[in-house]
This record gives structure tokens, sequence and C-alpha cells, in this order.
């Protein structure tokens, strides 16, 4: 039998800073080293809506993603801070050209989601952990030259490690995590810092008295398999032990998927506009089930008769890949898209933000 030498594999995840709030930093530089907190506007006040991230200096203010924009603005009362109004198309620009640079440098590279990718630095490294942490300084180098953001980086042998690790200093943090140390650093952490574990799986793992690492590593995976199943149990297993051998994979670097059509007459009437897009709605869909992705930010699209383009965008709470909650939201939008624009003469939908959340554990996750 011939054997052939096997690389321990090298595993990186870069995460960019405070994203949306950074793109707007860069954008103009005047906001730096006040609070800039970008805001997702939900009704029909500028204060119904949560905030969508902060820069750290808003956060030095205890402001955090998710918290109501009314809250925010009582904690910066007094205080010069930026509220910024979203602009997804933006920060979707500045990915795109980001997850460009990263393409170019690294062996395979996988998006998680519109600021963070996984990629397989194996070959590139030929296995040695220094070699890959100077070419991750490298990169961080590049995207800060070329896009002028910061990022954070994390190497390990797998990509529950890596992920940790890039979450473990930050910002502009690089944290590298050999093989023979996984097991000490992902020890002491809370099982939700697991990729993939979100708050249904943490809650049934610490009503049973599991909430490290070290006690995830320590259940049986019988034990596991009985609150779980198997599939779910034994990344479980492997993730808190440190041996999670998922792959990177490449899915082509698709971030977005969208279609337009043309009505039949140009018209304001939203009902009639939605019956004329469920096919493009239904065929965006099925191309994102094809690609075993899960949207975060669907948009409508209107172009009028003077070419104008408007769009009206909702990011999700929680990554999905359910038609019916796509649809939804599609009729949702268009009112507001329609509102005060006019008749459209194209319309079309777009979702985007895409999470590669394609396996069993994820399925529990944001779906059960
Ligand atoms: P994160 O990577 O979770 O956060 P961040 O990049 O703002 O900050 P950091 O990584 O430095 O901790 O999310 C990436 C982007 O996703 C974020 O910039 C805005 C968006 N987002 C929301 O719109 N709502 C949310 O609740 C969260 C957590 C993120
Ligand atoms: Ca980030």
């Amino acid at each position: 039998m011939i054997s052939i030498p096997v690389l321990n594999r090298i595993v990186a995840h870069l995460d960019l800073d405070y994203f949306y709030a950074q793109v707007e930093e860069v954008d103009d530089e005047s906001l730096k080293d006040t609070p800039v907190l970008v805001c997702g506007v939900s009704g029909r006040t500028e204060e119904s809506g949560v905030v969508s991230t902060s820069n750290y200096k808003a956060r030095e203010y205890g402001i955090k993603s998710g918290m109501p924009i009314a809250l925010a603005k009582r904690r910066l009362n007094g205080i010069q801070a930026s509220f910024i109004r979203m602009d997804h198309g933006k920060y979707e620009m500045y990915s795109d050209r980001v997850m460009e640079v990263l393409r170019g440098e690294v062996d395979v590279l996988e998006q998680a989601g519109i600021d963070e990718a996984f990629f397989d630095v194996t070959k590139r490294a030929a296995g040695d952990y220094d070699v890959a942490a100077a070419s991750a300084l490298q990169l961080k180098t590049k995207i800060l030259r070329e896009e002028k953001l910061t990022c954070s980086i994390g190497i390990g042998p797998n990509k529950v490690v890596a992920k940790i690790a890039s979450d473990f200093k930050k910002p502009n943090g690089l944290t590298v995590v050999r093989i023979d140390q996984a097991l000490a650093f992902l020890s002491p952490m809370s099982i939700d810092r697991i990729y993939g574990v979100g708050p249904k799986t943490t809650k049934l793992l610490e009503e049973n008295g599991i909430a490290t690492i070290h006690e995830l590593a320590s259940a049986t995976t019988e034990r596991l398999e009985d609150l779980f199943g198997k599939k779910l149990a034994v990344y479980l297993h492997n993730a808190s032990n440190g041996t999670d051998d998922e792959l990177v994979i490449d899915r082509g670097g698709v971030s977005q998927l969208s279609r337009m059509i043309t009505l039949k007459h140009d018209t304001d009437d939203s009902g009639q506009i939605v019956a004329e897009l469920l096919p493009a709605i239904r065929d965006v869909h099925e191309k994102l089930v094809s690609k075993s992705l899960f949207f975060r930010n669907v948009s409508a699209i209107g172009i009028l008769k003077d070419l104008s383009i408007h769009t009206r965008s909702k990011t999700l709470e929680t990554p999905t890949n359910d038609y019916s909650v796509l649809e939804k939201e599609v009729r949702e939008l268009l009112p507001a898209l329609l509102h005060g624009v006019g008749d459209l003469r194209r319309v079309g939908v777009r979702i985007s933000d895409f999470q590669d959340m394609m396996d069993q554990r994820s399925l529990t996750e944001f779906t059960s």
C-alpha cells in the first residue's frame, strides 16, 4: 500500500471589524473617534428600529447590535455621535472587494457571511503555523492598504478553532492556536462560542448541566445523541474536542442572487406587482437552495420609466432558506418601496448576506 503523507490542516477565519460602521468611517473620515451607530430603521419614525452595529467608541457606552435606536440615543445623551441609516448595497460592494483580495491569496476560500470567510492555507503554508501567521499578517496589511479596513484573523487546525480565534482579540487581532493548544484554548470557553451553536442548542445543553466547552467535551456521545440526534452529536463532540473536520468549501463566491422582470404595464399596484413577481421570487429561491445557502438580507428593487432605481431592504434576525419567509418579506417591502415613487416599469428581488449553514446542526438551530 502506498501511504501519502498528510499535512496537518491549517484553517483561518477572517472577520472584518465593526464592519458596517467601519465602512461608514472609511467613507467619511471625520466620523472616526466619535461613536458611530449604523441603524436599520424599520418603522415610520427615525427612532423605530435597531442598531445593526456600532464602532468600538460607541461600544464603550454600552451600545450593542440589536439595541433599539431609542435606547442607544438615551445612552449617548449629550455625546456627539452619528446615527447612520444602513446602506446594505454599499457594504456588499466593500465585502465583494475584500473577498476578491482574499481569493487571490489563499488556497480555498469559503465566504461565510458579508464580513467573514474561512480559508484553507495548508498547502500555501506547507503545514507550518509560523508561515500561516506571517501570510495572515500580510493579508491584513493588504486589506488595510487597498480598502482601508481592519480585520481580525484566527488560525487553527479546523474551522471551529479558527472562528473562535478570530474573535479572541478584536479589533485588528491575529490569534494563532496550534493543533496541540486547541483543547486548552477551547476548554474554558462557553458552548455558544462554537460555530453553529445558537440560543436553542445552548439552552438545551445548559439545562443538562453543560455550560463550557470542557463540559461538552466530557459528555458521552450517547448522551449527546439522545439530546440532539447523531449528526449534531458528532459535530458537538468533535468541535468541543478540537477535532472538527468540516472542510473549507469554495462555493464560487456567490454574494447575492437576484432576478428582475419587466411588468406587463407600468403600475404602482402592489398586488399586481407581486402576482407578476412570484415566478422570479421562486426562481431566486430555487437557486438559493441549489447552492445550499441561507440568506439574511432581502431587497425589493423597482425601476421607473425614467430608469431611476429604488430599493427597500430588510435584514432578518436569523438566516433562512424558507420560501414562505422570502415571499412574505417581499410582499411587505413592496408597499414601502412604492410609497411616493409612482408607477414601476421593472421590478426585482435580491437576496444576499449569505450564511453557509447547510448541515443538520444549523437546521436544528435555525428552523426548530
Ligand atoms: P459581526 O461580525 O457580528 O459584527 P461587527 O463586524 O459589526 O463587529 P465585530 O466583528 O468587530 O465584533 O456582524 C457583521 C455585520 O453584520 C455588522 O457590521 C452589521 C451586521 N449585523 C446586523 O445587521 N445585526 C446584528 O445583530 C449583527 C450582530 C450584525
Ligand atoms: Ca465582524
